[in-house]
């Protein structure tokens, strides 16, 4: 009989497929290893189940998308973690976040958690983020406020959760679904225990239904590879502009009739993005140059 599954691990020649509340550690029929065809964390499959532990894969479900770092198909959402204070958001990296999900085709929400050290700075940020268009959520995993609507967000198929380290993830994970139990802690704590000393992605579930890949998430200083020209068209704000700028091709710089700068001289683009994606913009230019060397 086949069943169907997720791939929840693949570890050591195995694939952990997971269906319903048990997972078989499973072993790909042999077409599947003379093919192109990886079977990757997060693929629908169908496997015959042989006993209660092991099975074989028959089938693997088309993809509906693919990230590369975490390696992860099939993701619904990515949920990118700031902390309000300890420590302190960093609009760059959200920045970068933000456009390598974008690029990958997948809807990201914005948490800013530690809302019980106060919302000061943070309040302006999130205006700003939930302006261009990004859903932006308030929470405090230790007084558990706003957690409620991260739940029912993750309980929709498979999230990428990403952040920095000591943001409050494994907390909010746990808050959202206690039975994780994760480790939680000061970051020297956790050293040489904590969740990511692995490289090993893995797909954990969630009481309400859904699952978190557990990997460090998005590269902190991972880019999408896009060229200079493309990275404009990662930011939504600046994407009704780009079009009518003078030059195609515009980088948006110092280029004359460039809407953009229009758009930004206007107020109608934040500065602190436009910042933020001159710098992204220098370190596409500096790995081009790189390539041509
Ligand atoms: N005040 C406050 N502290 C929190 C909150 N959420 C988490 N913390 C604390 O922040 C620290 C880091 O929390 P973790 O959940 O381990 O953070 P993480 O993002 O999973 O960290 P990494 O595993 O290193 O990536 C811990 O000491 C938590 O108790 C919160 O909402 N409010
Ligand atoms: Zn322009």
């Amino acid at each position: 009989m086949l069943t169907q599954g997720v791939v929840v691990k693949v570890y050591g020649g195995f694939y952990y497929i997971r269906a319903g509340n048990a997972v078989w550690e499973c072993v790909l029929r042999g077409r599947f290893r003379i093919g192109q065809q990886r079977v990757l964390v997060g693929d629908n499959v169908e496997f015959i189940i042989q006993n209660e532990r092991s099975g074989i894969v028959e089938t693997v479900f088309p993809r509906r998308n693919a990230l590369l770092r975490p390696r992860v198909v099939n993701v619904e959402q990515a949920v990118i973690v700031l902390a309000t204070r300890n420590p302190y958001p960093n609009p760059l990296l959200l920045d970068r976040f933000l456009i390598q999900a974008k690029d990958a085709g997948i809807r990201a929400y914005i948490v800013f958690n530690k809302i019980d050290l106060g919302t000061g700075e943070v309040q302006e940020l999130a205006a700003m983020y939930g302006k261009i268009g990004y859903s932006v959520f308030l929470t405090s995993a230790k007084e558990k406020t706003g957690t409620d609507k991260l739940r029912e967000i993750l309980s929709n198929g498979i999230t990428v959760l990403a952040g920095p380290s000591g943001v409050g993830k494994s907390s909010l994970l746990n808050a959202v679904s206690p039975g994780l139990m994760l480790k939680t802690g000061a970051i020297s704590g956790k050293a040489g225990t904590g969740r990511h000393t692995t490289r090993h992605v893995e797909l954990l579930p969630l009481s309400e239904g859904g699952f978190v890949a557990d990997t460090p998430g998005f590269s902190k200083l991972g880019l999408p590879e896009v060229d200079r020209v493309e990275l404009a068209g990662l930011f939504p704000e600046f994407e009704p502009y780009i079009y009518a700028c003078q030059f195609t091709g515009c980088l948006h710089m110092q280029e004359p009739g460039c809407a953009v700068k229009e758009a930004l001289q206007a107020g109608e683009i934040s500065s602190m993005r436009y910042k933020n994606y001159l710098r992204l913009l220098n370190e596409i230019a500096g790995r081009e140059r790189r390539y041509l060397k």
